[in-house]
């Protein structure tokens, strides 16, 4: 008996080892935004290019006990607009095979119409420079779709993605883009979607991103070949009336490596390079710059702290 039970310790042991050794290879990070956010996840709310800078409007998103409710308002970052609100993200560092983004939430329109409402995953190197995957109102029937959009230098184009319509009865929808492991990694990316109709989780298409020649998408490209930021967004494209939609976000998961809060230069640990950076920048004031890691607009005590804190942290944990 109690050869087996030093058997049994011995391969719990191993099997806690082995977990530890691939969750530090390949982390998947979820934030169930049950009544909180993860305190685990460095969320940020900057959004580079936008005016504010710094999008966070707590009157304008609350938690329940299991979603993150965020109330639109008027501002966008379409073309030169770039006043959205309540852009909310994640730095990233390179993609690896088999990486994914997810997150499942209910539009709630409240009435809105008349406008592309939409709401979902965003991909945002700069206001002017992203990609969204989203839940999307078309205005002039009411129906509900997935549309893609893609913004370089401010040019705005659909994202190569487009579903069928749907009642607008189906308002909770699961988003999923993820590797397409047959090509090169960072070249095309698998688009997935479950709308609740009860034909769960499919595919929809493959968009190749600009590492495929012809083909504009360079914000995808950049993002997994050199990291950026990903995250949730949600966009009313000039809807101005009396009841604002909201749009109420399960959860959102990944398995891209999450840079550690204070690694300015995003290159997956946090060192003396991030320490010389900040005090380097010491003092300096405006929207935009990586030392300010708060996002403050300011560097100072506080962006140096974080740097101190988390100083030999690495993406992973
Ligand atoms: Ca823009
Ligand atoms: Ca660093
Ligand atoms: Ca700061």
């Amino acid at each position: 008996m109690r050869q087996m039970i030093i058997t049994k310790s011995k391969v719990l042991a191993a099997l806690l080892l082995v977990t530890v050794v691939v969750s530090a290879g390949n982390a998947q990070v979820r934030d169930d935004f049950d009544g909180a956010f993860n305190p685990a996840l460095s969320w940020q709310w900057v959004a580079p290019g936008n005016t504010p800078y710094h999008t966070e409007d707590s009157t304008h998103y609350s938690f329940s006990p299991s979603t993150l409710d965020i109330v639109m308002q008027p501002g966008t970052l379409t073309l030169n607009e770039n006043n959205a609100h309540n852009i909310l993200t994640l730095r990233v560092g390179p993609a690896q095979r088999g990486w994914y983004i997810e997150t499942r939430f209910t539009l709630d329109l409240a009435g809105a119409s008349g406008a592309w409402v939409q709401a979902g995953l965003l991909w945002l190197l700069h206001a002017d420079h992203y990609y969204t995957y989203h839940l999307v109102l078309n205005p002039f029937n009411g129906n509900l779709f997935l549309g893609t959009a893609h913004e370089e230098n401010g040019s705005f184009i659909n994202g190569g993605a487009q579903s069928s319509e749907w009642s607008p009865n189906l308002n909770t929808v699961t988003l999923r883009m993820q590797d397409y492991l047959a090509g090169d990694l960072g070249s095309y990316v698998e688009l997935w979607y479950d709308n609740g109709d009860g034909n769960g989780m499919r595919w929809l298409i493959t968009v190749p991103t600009a590492a495929v020649p012809g083909w504009p998408f360079t914000v995808l490209r950049d993002v997994l070949l050199n990291g950026g930021r990903i995250g949730i967004y949600t966009d009313l494209s000039g809807y101005t009336g009396e009841v604002m939609p909201m749009a109420s976000f399960d959860y959102f998961e990944t398995n891209l490596p999450i840079l550690p809060a204070g690694d300015v230069n995003g290159d997956c640990i946090v060192d003396d390079a991030d320490l010389l950076a900040v005090l380097f920048a010491f003092g300096q004031t405006g929207a935009n710059l990586a030392e300010d890691v708060n996002g403050d607009e300011v560097v100072d005590d506080a962006d140096l702290l974080t740097v101190l804190f988390s100083f030999g942290s690495q993406c992973g944990g």
